[in-house]
């Protein structure tokens, strides 16, 4: 039984020891993300007081390049991951490539890599809506104290050793799993400590909630707009009530709290969806069945899919089991 108000540091010492190879790395890491998350989370509770610090391209009052807030929050995280040498490489979803860490000097043994989506959602910053960090960490399958490499990176989802986001919504959450259960921990901003406030996090098997950019339904196949009017159909525990904040750590984590689907279908404008396999999809998808969920690309479970390239786009559905099946049937009964 895990004990409520234990701080995310305590919580992580407290479980190294069940950490399969635990050699202290692994807790190093989120350690450091734990940092990292801290540093972000202040420069986005600033964001609002744009005019006063200035827009990114200006001068800041200390006179330093203001950035853009998924620039600036690609840095820490990079920044604080390679100075405390806890990883051997990194791929962002901001950067065209990875970053190797490192890793060919014999005495940096590193085995983790860490792939991160610094800001998700980042353009409902400047409307005040919530915004999160993914990160997805993996051990390399390349010798230690080599340079990493593509392979590295390119791994099956079902392959992570850990996934998690930090939400920056009207508290700040960091939630995360190593493969047993998913754990979530409240930011208390007068301690800069973040305390366990939601053990064991499940998905409902089954909810009321579907969240999807309808917007795009001429564009999307046949089985999702089936789908969609089966949420809105009056019958049974229907019509659905449809929430999309256009921001994934959010929609994600109501859902899993309330129960819903969280769909980014592939669409006639969109061959392969929007949301990236790597940064997006995979730690979601490795959350999401840790909490008794389901992720899939329609079809196949996303933890199972082989990536082929770093930024690659997969159709996304995620959420409560049952719902995220039903979605399934209707997308199998067109071949989709
Ligand atoms: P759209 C943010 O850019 C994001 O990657 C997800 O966080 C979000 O769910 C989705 O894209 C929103 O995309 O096309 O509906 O605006």
């Amino acid at each position: 039984m895990v004990k409520k108000n234990i701080t995310l540091g305590e919580f992580i010492i407290k479980n190294q020891a069940s950490f399969q190879y635990s050699s202290g790395e692994l807790s190093r890491l989120l350690n450091g993300l734990r940092l990292a998350a801290k540093v972000v989370n202040h420069e986005v509770n600033k964001a609002g007081l744009v005019d006063i610090i200035g827009e990114a391209g200006d001068v800041n009052v200390q006179g330093e390049d203001q950035k853009k807030l998924d620039v600036l929050a690609n840095e820490k995280f990079i920044q604080t991951l390679s100075k405390r040498e806890i990883v051997c490489g990194i791929a962002s979803e901001e950067e065209e490539d990875f970053i190797s860490i490192n890793s060919y000097d014999e005495k940096h043994q590193n085995k983790y890599i860490v792939l991160i989506d610094p800001l998700d959602g980042s353009s409902n910053i400047d409307v005040n809506v919530s915004v999160g960090t993914i990160f997805s960490i993996y051990r390399r399958v390349t010798p230690v104290g080599t340079p990493v490499t593509l392979e590295d990176f390119l791994q099956p989802g079902r392959d992570q050793v850990a996934a998690g986001y930090i939400i920056y919504g009207t508290s700040t959450m960091l939630v995360y799993t190593t493969g047993d259960g998913v754990q979530g921990f409240t930011l208390n901003p007068a301690l800069g400590t973040f305390y366990l406030s939601h053990p064991n996090m499940e998905f409902p098997e089954t909810g009321n909630i579907y969240s999807v950019n309808e917007g795009n339904y001429v564009h999307f196949p046949q089985g999702v707009k089936d789908y969609i009017k089966y949420c809105q159909k009056e019958e049974d525990d229907r019509p659905y009530t449809s929430r999309y904040i256009g921001s994934l750590v959010s929609d994600f984590h109501r859902n899993m709290i309330k129960g819903g689907i969280y769909m980014y279908p592939k669409s006639s404008v969109s061959t392969n969806g929007k949301l990236r396999l790597l940064y997006e999809c995979n730690p979601m998808a490795f959350l999401a069945e840790q909490a008794n969920g389901k992720a899939s690309n329609g079809k196949d479970r996303i933890l199972d899919l082989k990536p082929t390239e770093l930024h690659e786009r997969v159709p996304f559905f995620c959420g409560s089991r049952k719902m995220v099946e039903k979605a399934e049937e209707f997308m199998a009964a067109h071949n989709e």
